[in-house]
């Protein structure tokens, strides 16, 4: 009797929608903008600044980030000691309701290191930020040459 297995069916397949629409509800109240790569020669790991907008109403974390193109990636803040410019890894970033943060030079970037996909200036790289409350977001990040801001 296929229109009472369908029946059957019915409330599960409601569910499964439900389930979709909420997940995308969600996804849409994270965003990453003015992504850019900072590529510098050979070896040496490039930067990546971003600005992450919190359009929800509950705080996001970021707690890592990873990519295809470089075999590790680490958050960092520069900071200046004694007159010195040096950086250190974070563990961490909170992202406060409503409020957005900026990963900018001089301040937090993502350290990519260890580069395993050739590329060059105008190439864009896909980069997986990683939050504690949520999925990761798959951001597109614009290849850069250093001299860029
Ligand atoms: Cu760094």
């Amino acid at each position: 009797m296929p229109p009472l297995s369908f029946a059957h069916r019915l409330p599960t397949l409601l569910l499964g929608v439900l389930l979709l629409t909420a997940g995308s509800a969600a996804a849409a109240s994270l965003e990453a903008t003015d992504a850019r790569l900072r590529l510098l020669p050979g070896d040496l790991p490039g930067a990546g600044y971003f600005t992450l907008n919190n359009t929800g109403d509950t705080p996001v974390t970021l707690t890592g980030a990873a990519s295809e193109a470089f075999d590790k990636v680490m958050l960092h803040q520069s900071i200046e000691e004694d007159g010195m410019a040096n950086m250190h890894a974070v563990d961490a970033v909170e992202v406060a309701p409503e409020s957005t943060f900026t990963f900018a030079p001089k301040g937090h970037h993502l350290m990519l290191m260890q580069r395993s996909a050739d590329l060059s200036v105008g190439d864009s790289v896909t980069v997986e930020l990683e939050f504690q409350q949520r999925d990761p977001l798959k951001v597109t990040f614009d290849v850069v040459s250093p001299a860029e801001r």
